[in-house]
């Protein structure tokens, strides 16, 4: 069993999509194991993704990312982070493959309806960032 992280981006809560994404999620088999709506402000957003300060899209990334509420989900599976990485689909909706959350909801490579954690490490990073032990069942 592993544990990953998934965020509801902004464009995604706007366009009330919250319940469309969830839905996907648990038909493809994997777990919510803890689950919060809140908004992050610039610095917490540049904190979240701190490992991309250095690309040219981090100032636009970040202010998008503060630009209205999320949802953060816990999800658990086996091979979950995987799993859930191909459950999303491309970083870019017109290289998404058929059926992925992206293909399906993404409005842009920027604005693109979700996160998942991409190893390990970054989940259990990610993870801590928005959860305590408490938050989390199992
Ligand atoms: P990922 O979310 O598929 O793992 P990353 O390369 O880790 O993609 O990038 C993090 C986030 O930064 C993306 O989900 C997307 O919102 C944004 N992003 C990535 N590349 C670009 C870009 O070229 N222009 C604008 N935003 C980008
Ligand atoms: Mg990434």
């Amino acid at each position: 069993m592993e544990l990953t992280l998934c965020l509801i981006k902004p464009d995604a809560v706007r366009r009330n999509l919250i319940g469309s994404i969830l839905f996907m999620v648990e038909k493809a088999g994997l777990k919510v194991m803890a689950l919060k709506m809140l908004q992050l402000d610039k610095r917490q957003a540049e904190g979240f993704y701190h490992v991309h300060r250095e690309r040219p899209f981090f100032g636009e990334l970040t202010e998008y990312m503060a630009s209205g509420p999320i949802v953060a989900v816990v999800l658990a599976g086996d091979d979950a982070i995987k799993r859930y990485r191909e459950l999303m689909g491309a970083t870019d909706p017109t290289q998404a493959a058929e059926g992925t959350i992206r293909k399906v909801f993404a409005v842009s490579k920027q604005e693109n309806s979700v996160h998942g954690s991409d190893a390990p490490e970054t989940a259990a990073f990610e993870i801590s960032f928005f959860f305590n032990a408490m938050e989390m069942v199992g």
